[in-house]
């Protein structure tokens, strides 16, 4: 039998603003999970704290929630311990790119196999609006009235520059494009990289559905994503247009599918015996 989006309903009071982008992310994660053909049981969500991470409550498959900002540190435990699941994080910009950037750099390096999906709406939603690290300069929140004195870190031109193996960008309001970025996110072996821009209806006035609409366009043919200094430029390039779509592609090298080579089967597989590790607590008495 084929996966249906009805077999990842969860029932559940949502605890989203009505016309939160998270919304239109849920809904993209879903067709992709069918399209690709996975059921709920094959399926691990990761996430953390805030509002964007509170998604796999509304959602039927595994799930483990962990710390804020340390959702892609707890995919490599995943991945060894089972293997065959597939991993999605959902993770907020703050989580993702502020207290977990150090965790984000050497994943990607390690080009975990695991797609993350940052649920970008430049606030720290959960915690009442404050600047996120990709708030924009000089915007006025409730922490920093007089406005914020710091630069939006660029994301995609980080990813794209370290060599993560899949970096692409949609919006939560195109969520045919969205379902589509994450299902070949899910396909890529390696650290697939999603920023989902979604509107914060509630403490962002600045980048309204309209905001979106007006800015944002899609890479077409001509675009290649297999050319990385291409993407760095595109990245770079600073301007009021906003690309969507796959921006690098590189062939992927998962870290753990290597430290898995050789070994017959993985953790979760293998028979716990407590006495083991009495004896080797023992070895250092
Ligand atoms: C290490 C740590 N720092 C800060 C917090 C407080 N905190 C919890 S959620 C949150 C903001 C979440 O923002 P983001 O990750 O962007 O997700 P959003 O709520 O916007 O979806 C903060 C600051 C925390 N729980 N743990």
């Amino acid at each position: 039998m084929s996966p249906s989006i009805e077999s990842y309903h969860r029932q559940a009071d949502i605890g989203w603003c009505p016309g939160c982008g998270n919304f239109g992310i849920l809904d993209a994660l879903k067709k992709a999970l069918v399209d690709v053909g996975l059921e709920p049981h094959q399926v691990m969500i990761l996430s953390g704290i805030g509002q964007g991470p509170k998604l796999p409550h509304y959602l039927n498959c595994n799930a483990l929630e962990g710390l804020h900002g340390r959702e892609v540190a707890m995919v490599e435990a995943a991945k060894i311990a089972a293997d065959d699941l597939v991993v999605i994080v959902h993770a907020g910009d703050g989580g993702a790119y502020g207290e977990g950037g150090n965790h984000l750099l050497h994943a990607i390096r390690r080009d975990v196999d695991l797609t993350l999906v940052v649920h970008d709406n430049k606030t720290y939603g959960l915690t009442k609006g404050q600047a996120s690290p990709t708030t924009d300069y000089g915007l006025h929140t409730a922490l920093q009235p007089r406005g914020l004195y710091a630069r939006p870190l660029n994301p995609l031109s980080l990813a794209v520059s370290q060599g993560c193996t899949f970096v692409a960008q949609g919006l939560s309001a195109r969520q045919e494009h969205l379902a589509g970025l994450i299902a070949a996110g899910i396909k890529h072996p390696g650290l697939a990289l999603i920023n989902a821009l979604q509107p914060c209806v509630t403490w962002d006035k600045v980048h309204t559905y309209q905001f979106y609409e007006q800015h944002c366009y899609e890479l077409d043919d001509a675009y290649d994503p297999e050319d990385q200094m291409a993407a760095l430029e595109l990245t770079m390039t600073t301007g009021d247009r906003i690309p969507l779509g796959v921006i690098h592609r590189a062939p992927g090298r998962p870290y753990d599918q290597a430290v898995l080579e050789g070994v017959d089967r993985p953790l979760r597989d293998r028979g716990v015996d407590p006495r083991a590790a009495i004896r080797l607590q023992d070895r250092f008495k």
